[in-house]
């Protein structure tokens, strides 16, 4: 048998996890960053941001599935969302998304992770502006979607 590595026990406990907590998932604000900033569920499960005080969720309408609603809640409140379509969505809070606050939703099992986030990351090259702060955030997922493999 391999050797389980922390990270591999960090991912099994968090599967068990939402196993347990039946489909919602929940989002910390602290500081401007979102904890977790990427999570991984199932189509139809539930996100709950809280927290939120100073802080909202907005979908950047280039990285998420083709023909997702936008997402843009209001600066201050705790939402619960609930994602239907499989895919990759990258939000960022709107206020302080010059300090990079954003994160990575995964919504099923995707074969493509990888090519769908290099494609996301040749788009924010290709645009930069606004898109920018996303750079660091889909390498920092990059990572995580290949300890998780
Ligand atoms: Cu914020």
């Amino acid at each position: 048998m391999k050797k389980i590595s922390g990270l591999f026990l960090i991912a099994f406990l968090s599967l068990f996890s939402l196993v347990a907590s039946a489909e919602d998932t929940t989002v910390k604000a602290v500081g401007v960053q979102f904890e977790a900033a990427f999570i991984f569920i199932e189509a139809g499960d539930k996100v709950s941001w809280e927290n939120m005080n100073s802080h909202n969720v907005e979908s950047i309408d280039e990285l998420v599935p083709e023909g997702t609603e936008k997402i843009m809640t209001t600066v201050g409140d705790d939402v619960t969302l609930t994602f239907d379509k499989p895919g990759i969505y990258v939000y960022k809070c709107t206020p302080h998304w010059g300090a990079r606050m954003g994160g990575v939703i995964m919504v099923g099992q995707q074969d493509n992770a990888m090519e769908t986030v290099n494609a996301y990351l040749e788009t924010v090259g290709a645009q930069k502006g606004n898109l920018l702060p996303a750079k660091g955030l889909l390498k920092k997922f990059i990572k995580e979607l290949e300890s998780r493999s």
